[in-house]
């Protein structure tokens, strides 16, 4: 195994699949390096409790799960970073101060279609959002930049987890990084 950390850092929608690859990803690396997941869901409990969703708030949560995740890479720690994290500038920002401090920064754009994730649905939330329950709801109410130019694309509405999962890891061997 490699000793040297990186972050992989998943945007995408509500639903997308951004949990579902991070946990694949966690269970195929964690047998050559330390990995550790910074889920937007879970890490709003805790190191961004009392964040909404506004703009600023959003930026904020985005700002603070990039700084945890560098401090874990500097250490040696695979980091798989999952948060919507709408806006191109916030992950732009975080991309450049990970590799300012020479950690190797992976955008994953885990991409599936708004109806798709309408129909979906797991959670209720597009529905309440369409009902006009939850104002600033990604992809609803509130906006998603899209990745310009993303490292990786995987696109969860035609892709199995394996599929996603491979692609993730082969752009990873070519970086070297694996
Ligand atoms: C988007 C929301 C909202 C609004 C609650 N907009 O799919 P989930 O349910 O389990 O994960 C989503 C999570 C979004 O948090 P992030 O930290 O990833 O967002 S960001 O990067 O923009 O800071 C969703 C739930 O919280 N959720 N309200 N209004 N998603």
């Amino acid at each position: 195994g490699r000793s040297a950390g990186f972050i992989l850092w998943l945007t995408g929608l509500s639903g997308a699949g951004k949990s579902t690859l991070s946990r694949a990803l966690r269970a195929h690396l964690a047998s050559s390096m330390p990995v550790e997941v910074l889920d937007g869901d879970e890490v709003r409990t805790w190191l961004s409790h009392g964040l909404g969703f506004t703009r600023e708030d959003r930026e904020e949560n985005v700002r603070r799960i990039g700084h945890v995740a560098r401090l874990l890479a500097k250490h040696g720690v695979g980091v798989i970073a999952a948060a919507i994290s709408p806006y191109a500038n916030s992950r732009a920002e975080v991309r450049r101060l990970a590799e300012e401090a020479g950690i190797p920064f992976v955008e994953i754009f885990v991409q599936a279609p708004l109806d798709v994730l309408i129909a979906r649905d797991v959670k209720g939330l597009y529905k309440k959002a369409l009902a006009g329950e939850l104002a600033h709801f990604t992809g609803v109410s509130d906006p998603y930049e899209a990745p310009d130019a993303p490292d990786v694309t995987v696109r969860s509405d035609v892709d199995t987890v394996e599929a996603g999962l491979w692609r993730v890891l082969e752009t990873l061997r070519k970086r070297g990084l694996l």
